[in-house]
């Protein structure tokens, strides 16, 4: 339609995507038979099957499973290349990739593999696709805060790599003060932070992940719209958003993507942006969930164009990058 090729045409930015997120059934299959990794999938189709979570807990015991396949530096090369080459066909033209360190260190997995494969694509997809690139390590937060130290001062050799610290995984029953002092330690090295926060979770652990935890973004935010003054500080502070219309539909955070808050949260003031989280296991990249937003909110142009917009502005690339993008 005109709108597609409308969203096709608009430079974007994704701000949340899991790069372990991006693994694809077909080379979830080929990873698993390249390195003798056992997965009960005889094949993608058969793994596309099994996708039938409807909640977060169950996505994630997926997820990590999932994952379990990536061995090698060429792994993490080859997963990092195909995002990078995908979403290149939906006009993205910088990426902040999250990554999940402990998922792979706890299966005895080197950091220096996972960053060396990861960053070799990102170098790779900047010099031949043109795609700037950030990478944030994210804390799973299932996990101790002391683990979390340990993955944090073990990446500090990465330290050039990586702009920000990050919290994901089970929302429920983790809030983010349990790591407040994991924050604190991010701030004083230097690294932005981020926190999911208000995708299960009550808007209590949104306003726990700015005045414990002062993030400079927030992954969901879905609802704290709950919350009039919390919508009001989030407004008054620019807080970028980084919204993820086709997962909250597959994880049931809203029953149709019609009843999607995000031209409500626009209304509001608040600086929304349009992501894919998981695309290999909620249906879609990043042009995916912008044309089914758009479809189901009607969005206009103008919406659409501020999105895009938002996208660029809620980065953390340079002030510079930034007006050259815009
Ligand atoms: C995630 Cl959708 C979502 N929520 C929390 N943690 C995650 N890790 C990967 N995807
Ligand atoms: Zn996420």
């Amino acid at each position: 339609t005109d709108m597609d090729g409308f969203i096709a045409g608009l430079p974007k930015a994704e701000l949340h995507m899991h790069l372990e997120g991006s693994l694809e059934p077909e080379l979830m299959v080929a990873l698993a038979r390249r390195n003798g990794v056992e997965i009960p999938y005889a094949s993608a189709e058969q793994a596309r099957r099994a996708y039938a979570f409807t909640q977060l807990q169950d996505f994630l015991d997926l997820y990590y499973r999932g994952m379990s396949v990536l061995k090698t530096e060429q792994d993490f090369r080859d997963l990092t290349s195909a995002y990078l080459e995908r979403v290149a066909r939906d006009n993205a033209i910088h990426v902040e990739l999250f990554f999940d360190p402990q998922g792979h260190t706890e299966r005895g997995v080197p950091l220096d593999v996972v960053m060396r494969g990861i960053t070799g694509a990102l170098d790779e997809g900047q010099r031949k696709l043109g795609i700037s690139h950030r990478l944030i390590l994210c804390i799973l937060r299932h996990l101790s805060e002391k683990e979390g130290l340990e993955a944090l001062e073990a990446a500090l050799p990465w330290r050039h790599r990586i702009v920000g610290v990050g919290l994901d995984s089970s929302e429920k029953g983790h809030p983010p003060a349990k790591f407040e002092r994991l924050f604190r330690r991010a701030g004083e090295l230097g690294f932005l932070r981020v926190a999911h926060a208000g995708e299960e979770g009550p808007p209590a652990y949104v306003r726990e992940a700015l005045d414990r935890l002062r993030i400079d973004r927030l992954d969901h935010g879905n609802r704290s719209l709950e919350d009039p003054a919390l919508v009001e500080r989030l407004r008054h502070l620019q807080m970028t958003l980084t919204v993820c219309p086709l997962s909250n539909l597959k994880l049931k955070v809203v029953e149709r993507l019609e009843d999607h808050p995000l031209r409500r949260m626009l209304q509001a003031g608040l600086r929304a942006t349009v992501n894919s989280d998981d695309p290999a296991y909620f249906g879609g990249y990043l042009g995916d969930n912008y044309r089914a937003i758009q479809k189901a909110l009607s969005l206009t142009r103008d919406e659409l164009a501020t999105l895009a917009r938002n996208s660029f502005l809620g980065s953390f690339m340079t002030e510079a990058e930034k007006k050259a993008a815009i």
